[in-house]
């Protein structure tokens, strides 16, 4: 009944996992890299439980979905869901205990710790939404920034069953008076010897963020896999990824943000040349987006006659209400569909239009609008670490036609 599942608690994979976390080291602050990783493109041990063939391996830490897979179903499955860590996880065992999890409540009036058990008391609800890299499309930044160079895959629209964290605030007499931040930190093991502000993961939103904000213990109707952020994850919904704090194990309403170098001087749309400043703005919200998965250019040229337009959009805060589609690059644009389930606002719409292509080449993008009338950005916003980009002009393809 769950295949994923019982994949994943095979002692045979086990095994290969517990090797795998061993090729996580220390590289600086810049995060954890095998010393000796190539562009070999085979996935690490710690997910061989994934589908390969959909994935494209930048390093350990680092694999996007490839457009293909993206194009082929509304949610993302699992194995085939984009990963990022800063440092390596907690150990695996912890995955095999979920309702034992402990999370810390500070920042409320009766401030106490919790097991997931606790917190599967206290209901539970679903939520679909799109998981979104901060740096995806950083691959189309002209200065190339240091990092990922992420296309569009570091994404995918995920369903998530957990309990409002409102509810638990509630439940713990609600917010501190002074609070004006959600802060999560992460369950990793700050290894000896660093700077724990340098190198973990807490992240600070807004309060404001409180109001949709959940502590999920399944992704897609399964316990969520460690590498995805099990036995809990803090979900932010509309929120770029790193937001959504995986393994978490504290939870603060705080009157400040995180001193953690992951909110002070990372996450901020530096200028492009400067050094990361708490002073620029945080990579919060995501903006309205949308990239086509199909034609991939990667998968060669497309036969002449009718061809379909298809891909995905989404309004960070809002659902979308339609989407363009160019073949001229952008002079002229015609209207497609919305096609598939409506999973609520912050899920991602599949869309589809089809167009009569003769022999030639062209380039095709596509342009969203949100449901407040907001039209996805023409131009990127410059920044240094070459976070946020929702250009439809960089998102723009070159395919062939024969
Ligand atoms: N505890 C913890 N949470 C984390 C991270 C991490 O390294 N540790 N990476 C963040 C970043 S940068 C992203 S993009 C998402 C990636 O989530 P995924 O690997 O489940 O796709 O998790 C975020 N949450
Ligand atoms: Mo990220």
């Amino acid at each position: 009944m769950r295949p994923i599942q019982a994949l994943r608690t095979d002692p045979q994979r086990r095994r290969l996992l517990a090797g795998g976390i061993g090729l996580f080291t220390v590289a600086g602050l810049g995060g954890f890299m095998h010393p000796a990783w190539s562009q070999g493109k085979k996935l690490p041990q710690y997910v061989a439980w994934k589908n390969e063939e959909n994935l494209i391996v930048h390093s350990p830490t680092t694999i996007e979905t490839r457009r293909t897979a993206l194009a082929n179903n509304l949610l993302t499955a699992e194995r085939d869901l984009y990963i990022r860590n800063n440092i390596a996880p907690p150990p695996e065992r912890v995955v095999a205990e979920v309702d034992a999890w402990q999370v810390a409540f500070d920042g409320v009036q009766s401030p106490r710790t919790l097991t997931v058990g606790e917190l599967k008391a206290m209901g539970s609800r679903d939520l679909t939404m799109v998981l979104q890299c901060s740096g995806n499309g950083r691959g189309y930044f002209p200065h190339k920034p240091s990092g990922t160079p992420w296309q569009v895959g570091a994404a995918g629209c995920v369903t998530w069953t957990g309990v409002p964290l409102k509810t638990v605030v509630t439940n713990l007499g609600g917010a501190a008076a002074n609070a004006r931040f959600v802060t999560g930190t992460g369950g990793e093991e700050i290894p000896p010897g660093l700077d724990p502000k340098t190198v973990m993961v807490e992240r600070s939103v807004p309060l404001s963020a409180l109001e949709d904000a959940m502590l999920a213990w399944n992704l897609n109707g399964n316990p969520i896999s460690l590498a995805h952020g099990g036995p809990l994850r803090l979900i932010i919904p509309g929120y770029t990824g790193v937001n959504n704090v995986k393994y978490v194990k504290r939870v603060a309403l705080t009157a400040q943000e995180s001193e953690a170098g992951i909110q002070t001087t990372r996450y901020r749309l530096d200028p492009l040349g400067s050094k990361g400043n708490r002073n620029n703005p945080s990579v919060w919200e995501m903006d309205v987006k949308s990239w086509i998965n199909r034609p991939d250019p990667a998968s060669g040229s497309v036969a002449q006659g009718q061809v379909l337009i298809e891909g995905v959009a989404f309004g960070g805060m809002t659902g979308v209400r339609g989407v363009e589609v160019s073949t001229d690059g952008g002079k002229t644009w015609l209207e497609a569909q919305l096609i598939g389930e409506d999973l609520g606002r912050y899920a991602w719409r599949q869309f589809v239009r089809p167009v009569r292509l003769t022999p030639g080449t062209y380039t095709i993008a596509c342009r969203a609008t949100d449901d407040k009338g907001n039209v996805q950005v023409e131009q990127r916003r410059e920044n240094e670490p070459g976070y946020s980009n929702s250009s439809w002009r960089d998102h723009g393809l070159t395919i062939t036609v024969v």
